[in-house]
C-alpha cells in the first residue's frame, strides 16, 4: 500500500562513486540499497539526485594546485571542502548503483555549475541557486518527504535543511543512510537536522 500520494520519497546520491571501490566512497554505501529498494515500493512517488560534475570541478582538489583532498578552501560562497574528483560526468563513477531500483518519477542533476559545489537537492551551495525542485514538488503536491541515500552528513543533511527550510515535513532514514563523517561532520549535521525539527529514524 502505498502512502498517501503527498509524501514522497528522495533518493540522494546512490552511485557507484559514493560506493565502495569509488573515487569517494561511503563505508557500506552499498549495503543499503536492498532496504532503499523495498521502501520505493511504499511510496506513489520516487525522486532521485545524481551528483553531476563538469570535469575540472572547482569542487575538486585536483582543480587547485597543491591542494589534497578532504582539506578545506574559502569560494565566494563561503568554506568548501575539496573532494577527490568524483561523479564526473558521463563517467561510470557518476552511474546509478547497478541494482539500485531506476522506475522513479524524477532525477535531478546538480553540481553541474563548474563554480559552484552542490550539496543539496535544492540549492547550491551558494545557498540562493536553485535546482528547481521545490517548484517540481509544489506542483505536484508534495508536502512531505522522506530522504535516504548518500551522505548522510552532507548531501542528504543539506537537502533535508533545506526542504525544511522551505516548509516541507521532512523525515531522514539514517538507518538507509551513511556518512562520510568529516571533522565531526556527522555529529554536526545530525544536530543541525534535529534543531529544525526533521524526524531521524
Ligand atoms: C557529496 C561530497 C561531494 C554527497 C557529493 O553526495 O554527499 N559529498 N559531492
Ligand atoms: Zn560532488
Amino acid at each position: 500500500m502505498p502512502r498517501d500520494a503527498a509524501h514522497a520519497l528522495l533518493v540522494i546520491d546512490m552511485q557507484k562513486d559514493f560506493c565502495p571501490g569509488g573515487a569517494l566512497a561511503v563505508d557500506g554505501g552499498d549495503a543499503i540499497v536492498p532496504g532503499i529498494n523495498a521502501l520505493m515500493g511504499e511510496f506513489a512517488t520516487v525522486l532521485y539526485t545524481q551528483d553531476w560534475h563538469p570535469a575540472g570541478h572547482s569542487s575538486f582538489a585536483s582543480s587547485h594546485p597543491g591542494a589534497a583532498p578532504f582539506t578545506m578552501t574559502d569560494m565566494p560562497y563561503g568554506p568548501q571542502v575539496l573532494w577527490p574528483d568524483h561523479c564526473v560526468q558521463g563517467s561510470p563513477g557518476a552511474e546509478f548503483h547497478p541494482e539500485l531500483r531506476l522506475d522513479g518519477d524524477l532525477i535531478v542533476r546538480k553540481g553541474f555549475n563548474p563554480a559552484i559545489d552542490s550539496y543539496s537537492a535544492f540549492f547550491e551551495n551558494d545557498h540562493s541557486t536553485p535546482t528547481g525542485l521545490e517548484g517540481y514538488l509544489r506542483t505536484r503536491g508534495i508536502e512531505r518527504l522522506t530522504l535516504v541515500g548518500l551522505a548522510l552528513d552532507y548531501c542528504v543533511a543539506y537537502s533535508a535543511l533545506d526542504a525544511a527550510k522551505l516548509g516541507f515535513g521532512v523525515e531522514v532514514r539514517t538507518d538507509l543512510s551513511r556518512a562520510i563523517d568529516l571533522d565531526g561532520s556527522l555529529a554536526a549535521m545530525t544536530g543541525e537536522m534535529r534543531s529544525a525539527g526533521i524526524t531521524l529514524t
